[in-house]
């Protein structure tokens, strides 16, 4: 039996190469271990993507690199999710989540929306690359008690604003709270477009969602 170090290693490792089946086979091998699913996300994926990221940035990886550590990450990610979302008969709260237009992120949107789903709320998952008009739609037609807007490039961070703006225009940002999320964005740009919160991670961001709505 391997060590948890080891497991760890194993599933960083074949993210970071884009070997789908050897990542989910290592998850599952971890999970059967005893390993908690949300430390294998927190110690093992999620750095492996972090690297992915870095070595694009530097030059090392490329787009298709990219693509397929990005797809070995949501292979294990699939492993996981059964163990994570509970269904609760009754929700706490119906939750609208989206990525915002221009942007085909979605691997930090979905483990929101597995927290979120955890801790009791029912996600609306309006997908990636959703145009403005499509959230205020979505809040017309769900009337959730939270929104929430996730943007991983900063060309697609006005999108972020503009999305506030159309809530606004439409009269409907008294009836939801906006929570905003996704690699460059922080508290001061939340601050600055007037969301009502800002989370870093998925487990922040359904202790700042039910702060909000009171639920804690
Ligand atoms: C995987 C990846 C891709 C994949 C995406 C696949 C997918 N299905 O998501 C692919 C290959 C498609 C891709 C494409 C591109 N990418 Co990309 N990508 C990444 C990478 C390596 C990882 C992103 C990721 O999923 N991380 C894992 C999650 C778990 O990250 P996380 O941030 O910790 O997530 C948490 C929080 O953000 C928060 N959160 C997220 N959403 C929300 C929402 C709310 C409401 C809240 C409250 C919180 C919240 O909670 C999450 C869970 O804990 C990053 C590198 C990085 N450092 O982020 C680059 C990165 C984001 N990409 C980048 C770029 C440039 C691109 C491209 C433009 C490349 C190109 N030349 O075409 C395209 C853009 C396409 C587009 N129009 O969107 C840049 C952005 C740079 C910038 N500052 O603008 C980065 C930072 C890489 C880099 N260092 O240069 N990419």
């Amino acid at each position: 039996m391997s060590s948890s170090q080891d497991v760890f290693a194993a599933v960083h490792q074949h993210i970071l190469e884009g070997n789908s089946e050897q990542a989910v086979s290592s998850t599952r091998e971890g999970l059967s271990a005893g390993l908690a699913p949300m430390t294998l996300v927190y110690e093992a994926m999620i750095p492996a993507l972090q690297e992915v990221g870095r070595r694009f940035e530097a030059g090392d990886y490329f787009l298709p690199e990219m693509l397929v550590a990005a797809a070995a990450m949501q292979a294990s990610m699939e492993v996981v999710r059964p163990l994570l979302a509970e269904s609760e008969a009754e929700p706490i709260g119906i939750f609208v989540m989206g990525t915002v237009a221009g942007d085909i992120h979605d691997i930090g949107k979905n483990l929101c929306n597995v927290m979120l789903e955890s801790g009791g709320f029912r996600v609306i998952d309006l997908g990636i690359n959703v145009p403005a008009d499509a959230f205020v739609e979505a809040i017309r037609e769900h009337r959730p008690d939270a929104v929430g807007m996730s943007a991983f490039v900063t060309t697609t961070m006005p999108e972020v604003d503009r999305t506030i703006q159309a809530i606004e225009a439409a009269g409907l940002r008294n009836e939801v709270k906006i929570m905003v999320g996704g690699a460059p964005l922080d508290q001061e740009y939340a601050d600055q477009v007037g969301a009502d919160g800002y989370a870093p991670d998925a487990n922040s961001t359904v202790r700042v969602t039910k702060q909000l709505l009171g639920l804690e």
